[in-house]
């Protein structure tokens, strides 16, 4: 080894210490305000979001995985040219919180407080770059006053009500819950299988917006995960069909009663058939129609039993079908027949009108009805190729009443003994469908309609911990909003939790005089879902500050939508449907001009344990951030997140890639040190590169594009690999080519390339090398996303193997854009040798890959 490169080896180094670099650049950081909102009209805006934790404790590494994809996303959209909001809060309301005090004989405040003040450390620590001037907690009066403002506007539009119905309550969360609420027949909180009570509760109507919330999912493809839209689509459920009225028989079963029952069908078309009449066990008619008679027991039993079965489970198509006979009749508008009414526990009250024809021919569920309880299965529509067909197809009158099928014909096919509509093809959306409808309609029994199965929002907790809702109730002048000057309604922060003491007891709160008479009232003791809070909290971020209104116009007209929201998929019914019903709304107050409110969104994996199992605290699995952070630093821990799998991923907890991202990072780190020696800022001249330096130029150019473009894909990992890349051809420079003879500005521009395409993810490391070994001033998140060159990524050579006769023979290089011919007679000059003698006849060039010499 020669003196000159003992030279280079003698430079040393700086040891990679992440625990003093980090906190020096945290620290600096904030004393320089580094992340605080640009407010600069001319550039563009990017709005980058995470959904906001709830703070039960520390951040876990759902937490960390989230923050750390966002982060990634909102430091490069700054270094690309963005004015960047990004911003976080916490979702402070709720259960948890209310559970804890309880327990612990404490405030829900002052536990609330101590895990925000834990959160908070740790984000820092993580070094993620959220504006904090703009944090706020959903627990902060200044907060959910305007969350009771925005309740009395919706009041004033009527999109608030009061009713009293049958409604889920949780007796583990001692409240009602929504029906979103119920997941699997079980509460999304706590897992217990709600009861229906009938109880007086607040609603917002979110179906006022069913068609619109509907429609817009459209403006989302593409930019939101093909599932959650159709969660949606499901959830809001939207069924075409007609609402047809029967007539409720006289005690006799023939002679008609003034009472018309109404039922919803999406098949008018099956009309002819139906051979009994359904109403749910809830059925306060059914209850009439039996009471005092030899049906009732059996009804009353039923009814209790329906009573412990979740909707969604009475629905199931599998689970078995239970029904009792009501001894009456309704009367068929369509040809006279009468038609037993039973109650059947798969009927439910709060969909459709809350009764059903059954059609046993047409419907599976009225199918294995039927033949349990041994009820007429009449034929009405059959496919063309059923003997049943030849013999029916010309019969109006309903003569067949019964089939030996062995389950209904639920396919399309053709109607039979169904009056004028005989030979029609039946089915969803036929023209049978069609054609009854409008027949009905001319004779005024029935109409077209449309039903979704979404229901509105019940949103009132019988809890301490929430925001209040901002209503007094009067005994005479009823339910009274609270004046806007009176707001906010505050929670009383002296209520004794562990004794039992509850919003419903405490005078001091509910004792109150009416607004409107002046007369004593009570306020209404209710708060409301947390969910409400956490549906607009995206546009206060956007004017956190303001004492006069929720937010003011001109600042969400400069950052909404939000771009990029990331957050888990439990969240792609409830809080996503929540959030943009409320943008709606508020766009029909004129307080903003969006029609959503998250132009794209990332649902990122689950981080699950070495083993592939759900990290859980009762199974003892759960990796806590800080045992990453402790040994290895912050930018370990964010590289090795978006390192293991593309963001939208499940992953399985990796020592060995943390330890790998490890490795990594320090590799780099030495690289970019031995790069800056003797490097100089400047204009890379490619033309003057040796071809090492060529080569790295090449690599920095080819990778540096990739990873521009897997950026904005969000496939960091990609992104983070093509790093690499560079690192890789980087290191094999300075191993290669001595100090003296390496070109100052490439090693600078290569040293940078890397510094700052890994600074979104590593921006502490990065900082430390672009002030230390790069002597740039200040933070690379002011510098400029780098700047790749399409024409310096191409290779301008490419090496072609030459085969003879399909056999390698040897290997050209030769210039990228050389023709056919070009090629051809390289390569046979590369084999010359082996060719000696032989005939050549045929040459075969396959572009860029390979020459085949067809030789004898
Ligand atoms: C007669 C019929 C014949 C039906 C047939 C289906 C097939 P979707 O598509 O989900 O909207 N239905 C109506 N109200 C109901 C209630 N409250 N509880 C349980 N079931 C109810 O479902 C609409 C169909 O579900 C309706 O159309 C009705 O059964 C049933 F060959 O009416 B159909
Ligand atoms: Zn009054």
């Amino acid at each position: 080894m020669c003196d000159d490169a003992k030279k280079t080896d003698a430079f040393e180094v700086p040891a990679y210490d992440a625990e003093a670099i980090e906190t020096k650049w945290q620290a600096r950081w904030e004393a320089e305000e580094l992340y605080k909102t640009d407010e600069d009209p001319s550039k563009p805006k990017k709005y980058v979001l995470e959904m906001f934790p709830y703070p039960s404790g520390d951040l876990h590494m759902g937490h960390a995985r989230n923050y750390t994809i966002g982060d990634a996303m909102a430091r490069q959209a700054r270094m690309r040219g963005f004015d960047v909001l990004h911003p976080i809060g916490f979702d402070a309301f709720g259960l948890p919180a209310e559970n804890a005090a309880i327990k612990h004989n404490t405030q829900a405040s002052v536990w609330t407080h101590k895990n925000i003040e834990q959160a908070v450390k740790t984000m820092h620590r993580m070094g993620f770059s959220y504006d904090y001037d703009r944090m706020f907690n959903t627990c902060d009066p200044e907060y959910y006053k305007w969350g009771q403002w925005i309740f009395l506007k919706m009041w004033e539009k009527g999109l608030v009500y009061r009713d009293t119905s049958p409604v889920n309550w949780c007796p583990g969360c001692q409240t009602v819950l929504a029906n979103e609420q119920v997941v699997d027949g079980k509460c999304w909180r706590c897992g217990s299988i709600p009861e229906k009570r009938p109880l007086s509760q607040w609603y917002f109507k979110i179906t006022d917006y069913a068609q619109e919330l509907l429609d817009d999912l459209k403006l989302l493809e593409g930019k939101w995960p093909e599932r959650v839209r159709a969660m949606q689509s499901n959830w809001i459920g939207r069924s075409e069909g007609a609402e047809i009225d029967f007539t409720l028989a006289d005690v006799d079963g023939v002679t008609p009663t003034d009472t018309k029952i109404t039922v919803f069908t999406t098949r008018p078309d099956t009309l002819f058939g139906v051979s009994f009449f359904l109403l749910p066990p809830e059925s306060p008619l059914a209850a009439e129609l039996v009471a005092g008679t030899e049906y009732e027991p059996a009804f009353l039993e039923l009814k209790a039993a329906a009573e412990k079965v979740s909707s969604v489970d009475r629905q199931g198509s599998e689970r078995e079908k239970h029904g009792v006979f009501t001894g009456r009749y309704v009367i068929n508008p369509v040809n006279g027949r009468p038609a037993p009414i039973w109650v059947a526990d798969y009927v439910l009250m709060d969909y459709g009108t809350g009764a059903v024809m059954g059609v046993p021919c047409g419907d599976q569920r009225d199918f294995d009805f039927a033949k349990k309880y041994g009820l007429e299965i009449a034929p009405i529509i059959c496919e063309k190729d059923d003997p049943l067909y030849e013999e029916l197809k010309d019969e109006r009158e309903l003569r067949v009443t019964s089939v030996d099928w062995d389950h209904a014909m639920v396919a399309e096919g053709y109607l039979v003994q169904s009056g004028p509509f005989t030979g029609m093809k039946g089915g969803k959306h036929s023209e049978a469908v069609d054609a009854i409808i409008k027949w009905l309609g001319e004779k005024g029994l029935g109409r077209k309609t449309v039903q979704f199965r979404l229901r509105d929002w019940l949103i009132s907790r019988q809890r301490y911990w929430g925001n209040p809702i901002p209503m007094i109730h009067c005994d005479c002048c009823g339910d009274v909003p609270v004046p806007y000057e009176d707001l906010p309604v505050t929670l009383p922060d002296n209520l004794d939790l562990g004794a039992g003491d509850t919003l419903a007891e405490y005078a001091p709160f509910y004792e109150t005089t009416c607004p409107k008479c002046g007369r004593p009232a009570k306020r209404i003791t209710d708060t409301m879902d947390t969910f409400t809070c956490s549906s607009w909290y995206y546009l206060r971020y956007c004017d956190p500050h303001n004492t006069e209104l929720p937010f003011s116009k001109e600042a969400v007209d400069r950052w909404m939508p939000v771009d990029n929201y990331i957050g888990g998929i439990e969240h792609a019914i409830l809080h996503l449907l929540y959030s943009r019903f409320f943008t709606k709304v508020l766009r029909d107050l004129g307080m903003i001009d969006c029609d959503e409110p998250f132009e794209n969104l990332l649902c990122q994996g689950m981080v699950k344990d070495a083993n592939g199992d759900t990290m859980s605290k009762s199974k003892g699995n759960v990796v806590p951030p800080s045992s990453v952070i402790e040994p290895y630093g912050a930018d370990t821990m964010r590289l090795a997140i978006l390192f293991i799998a593309p963001p939208e991923k499940d992953f399985n907890w990796d020592e060995e890639a943390v330890a790998g991202a490890n490795r990594f990072i320090k590799r780099a780190w030495r690289v970019v040190w031995l790069l800056s020696q003797g490097a100089a800022a400047g204009a890379v001249d490619a033309g003057t590169l040796d071809a090492a330096g060529k080569e790295l130029w090449r690599v920095t150019n080819a990778m540096g594009l990739k990873c521009t473009v897997d950026f904005d894909r969000c496939q960091f990992n990609t992104a983070i690999s093509a790093v690499m890349e560079i690192t890789n051809a980087a290191s094999k420079y300075v191993n290669d080519v001595p100090v003296e003879q390496r070109d100052p500005t490439l090693s600078f521009a290569v040293a940078s390339a890397i510094v700052r395409t890994l600074s979104p993810i590593c921006p502490h490391w990065a900082d430390e090398l672009w002030t230390a070994a790069l002597h740039q001033e200040g933070s690379v998140y002011n510098a400029a996303w780098p700047e790749f060159d399409e024409s310096a990524a191409a290779s301008d050579e490419v090496e072609i193997a030459v085969q003879i006769k399909g056999k390698v023979r040897g290997h050209v290089t030769i210039a990228a854009d050389a023709t056919d011919d070009e090629v051809a007679a390289a390569a046979q000059a590369a084999v010359a040798e082996q060719l000696a003698g032989k005939e050549i006849k045929k040459v075969i060039v396959i572009k860029g890959r390979l020459v085949n010499i067809v030789a004898i």
